[in-house]
C-alpha cells in the first residue's frame, strides 16, 4: 500500500466501477486518455479533471469548508470543546476504545454513540470530520502554503509543485488527543505513508457553481478613443452562459474567459471566429462551460 498514492487510485477505480468519469490522468496535459491506475506519481492539478464526475480527493480548502459545516470560527465543527461524547480520540471512551484499530463505525456519532451525546452530523450532514481517522486531502504539505498567492484563488488548489513528499491531512484520529480533532488541525505524512490511523473521504465535482463576471470596463484600441461597453446582462442555464453587451454596428468582438482574470495570460478565446455586432446590443450564448475546467469563470468582451 501506498498512502495518498493508493487513496487518489482507489478514487479512480471506484469511479470506474460507477461508471463516472474518472479525474487523475497519467498525462500532465490529459492529452491522451491514459486513466491512472498503476504505481507512485507525482500528480499536478494539470493531471487531474477536476470537472469529471468522478471521484476524487477534496483539496484541503473543500475539505475544511465541508468540516465547518457552515459553522465558522469554531474549534470542532460543533462549537470550541469536544469529549468523548463528540467524536472518536484517543482516550474518548466509546465502545471500540483499546481494540488494535480503534476506529469506530462511520456515523457512530448519531445520537446512538457511547458515552451518550447529541448526533453530531455537521451543518451539511457530514460525520466525523472531527477524529476517528486523519484523511487524505489533494494539497502538498507546506506550512507556508497558504501564504502562496494561489491561496487566493476562489477555488484554490495548493501548491503548483511538490514542496517535499508530504500531502495534507486533516481530521485527527482514534490515536491523536481530542484537541488533534480541531477543524484547523494539519498532519503533513509522506505521501507513501501507510497506518492505521489514516483514511479518505472522496468528493464530487457537481459542475460550475458559481459565476463572477468582469464588470463594466473600457477598452481603448490601438489607441483610439476611448470605447466605453459592458457586458450588460448574464444568463446562465446549467450548460450554458449567454452574455449580452454594448456594441457598436460594424465591429468584431472576442469573448474571452478565464478562471484566474488576475493572471493576463490566463484569458482564453472563446471562439475562434469573432462575434460581428448588432446595435445596441449584441449577444453570445457559451456552450461549453462544463469544458471550460473550472468552478468559477469570468467573462470579458474584447473589441477587435
Ligand atoms: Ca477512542
Ligand atoms: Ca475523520
Amino acid at each position: 500500500m501506498d498512502g495518498w498514492y493508493d487513496a487518489v487510485k482507489w478514487c479512480n477505480a471506484r469511479s470506474e466501477k460507477s461508471g463516472l468519469d474518472p479525474a487523475y490522468f497519467i498525462d500532465r496535459n490529459r492529452t491522451t486518455e491514459a486513466v491512472y491506475r498503476t504505481g507512485k506519481l507525482e500528480l499536478l492539478a494539470s493531471n487531474v479533471n477536476w470537472d469529471a464526475n468522478g471521484y476524487r480527493l477534496p483539496t484541503e480548502s473543500e475539505w475544511e469548508k465541508a468540516a465547518r459545516g457552515g459553522l465558522d470560527g469554531k474549534r470542532f465543527p460543533w462549537g470550541d470543546e469536544a469529549t468523548g461524547s463528540d467524536c472518536n480520540f484517543l482516550g474518548s471512551g466509546d465502545a471500540f476504545e483499546g481494540a488494535e484499530n480503534a476506529t469506530t463505525p462511520v456515523g457512530y456519532y448519531n445520537g446512538n454513540q457511547l458515552p451518550a451525546g447529541p448526533d453530531r452530523a455537521n451543518g451539511y450532514g457530514l460525520y466525523d470530520m472531527a477524529g476517528n481517522v486523519w484523511e487524505w486531502c489533494w494539497d502538498w504539505y507546506s506550512d507556508t502554503s497558504f501564504e502562496d498567492p494561489g491561496a487566493t484563488l476562489p477555488d484554490t488548489r495548493g501548491l503548483p509543485q511538490a514542496f517535499n513528499g508530504d500531502r495534507v491531512m486533516r481530521s485527527g484520529s482514534w490515536n491523536f488527543a481530542a484537541i488533534d480533532s480541531s477543524v484547523a488541525v494539519r498532519l503533513c505524512p509522506r505521501a507513501d505513508r501507510e497506518a492505521p490511523i489514516y483514511g479518505l473521504r472522496t468528493a464530487r465535482s457537481v459542475g460550475i457553481q458559481n459565476f463572477a463576471f468582469s464588470p463594466p470596463f473600457t477598452l481603448e484600441t490601438g489607441g483610439a478613443v476611448p470605447a466605453p461597453f459592458a457586458i450588460t446582462s448574464i444568463t446562465r442555464t446549467a450548460t450554458t452562459v449567454i452574455l449580452e453587451w454594448n456594441s457598436e454596428e460594424g465591429e468584431l468582438y472576442d469573448v474571452e474567459y478565464s478562471a484566474t482574470p488576475e493572471r493576463a495570460e490566463s484569458w482564453q478565446t472563446v471562439l475562434f471566429q469573432p462575434v460581428a455586432a448588432t446595435a445596441p446590443t449584441n449577444s453570445f450564448t457559451d456552450l461549453e462551460i462544463a469544458r471550460r475546467n473550472a468552478p468559477v469563470l469570468f467573462y470579458r468582451i474584447v473589441r477587435r
